[in-house]
């Protein structure tokens, strides 16, 4: 899953992808890269990022989605707001990415309501605050709980299992060794019965092991996917397609 930000703050693309135009560009480059999936975001889930209009974010994610949805590419849109979430799915989105988990006002409804995949993440806090203190007694267990219910939540709503994607949500109130944790015990998170999403491109869990810039991350980001599809992670999303898919395929052809 190739990452495409349109967001002027977004940290991963230094503002080069700040508009509708070079979203799209970016998701032309993803795919020829050999991106199987497009994570399309409007709004930046930085801790204490500044917040997006729902009018505004339309304006950045709908045109992308617009231009791409006559190719043969599942787009996935990254966001919390219901009203993004119905004009994505009508727009040609395959798949809601909700760091929220649905659990906004009127979330489950607008997925129920369609056909499209959601991915459900955890979180610890809000994003302004997750990094403040996060804590646990036990993240995988207390993480895959989480998940856990909202599986529940969202199947009693009408939204089948066959739809679903979980994700830990590694760095979302999360500290270091809550990540390790969790990418650890990565494959606990298979037993939940529908495919594993990890998000590790360029995190800081990367750059506080290694001591590298956000811009420095490709190689510790490539390892970190490795060791995800490794335990069992069906979906990675990333950056650098082209170098994590050149990865990815040793891991393949070798089964592990
Ligand atoms: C600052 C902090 C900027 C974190 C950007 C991020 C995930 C996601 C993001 C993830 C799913 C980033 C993140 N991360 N959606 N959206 N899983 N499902 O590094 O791990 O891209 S934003």
């Amino acid at each position: 899953m190739g990452i495409v930000n349109i967001t002027p703050d977004s940290f991963s693309d230094g503002g080069q992808c700040a508009s509708p135009i070079s979203g799209i560009e970016h998701a032309l480059r993803l795919l020829d890269e050999g991106a199987d999936i497009l994570d399309i975001g409007g709004e930046s889930s930085r801790p204490g990022a500044q917040p997006v209009s729902v009018e505004e974010e339309l304006q950045r994610v709908l045109p992308v989605v617009e231009a791409l949805s006559g190719r043969n590419v599942p787009m996935s849109v990254d966001t919390c707001k219901t009203r993004v979430m119905r004009e994505a799915i009508a727009a040609g989105a395959a798949m809601i990415n909700d760091i929220d988990a649905l659990q906004g006002e009127g979330a489950i409804d607008a997925v129920a309501a369609s056909n499209v995949a959601v991915c459900l993440m955890h979180k610890q806090g809000t994003s302004q605050t997750m990094q403040l203190a996060p804590s646990y007694d036990d993240v995988v267990a207390e993480t895959m709980a989480f998940l856990q219910a909202r599986m529940t939540a969202v199947q009693a709503a009408g939204i089948g299992r066959e739809r679903l994607v979980v994700d830990p949500g590694f760095g979302f109130g999360k500290r270091l060794e809550h990540n390790i944790a969790l990418l650890r015990q990565l494959a606990d998170f298979t037993g939940l019965g529908v495919p594993v999403l990890a998000g590790l491109s360029r995190k800081s869990m990367l750059g506080q092991i290694t001591g590298l810039e956000v811009n420095e991350r490709l190689i510790p980001s490539v390892a970190a996917a490795v060791i995800a599809a490794m335990k069992g992670a069906k979906i990675i999303r990333v950056h650098d397609v082209k170098a994590t898919r050149d990865a990815l395929q040793i891991v393949n052809a070798i089964n592990l």
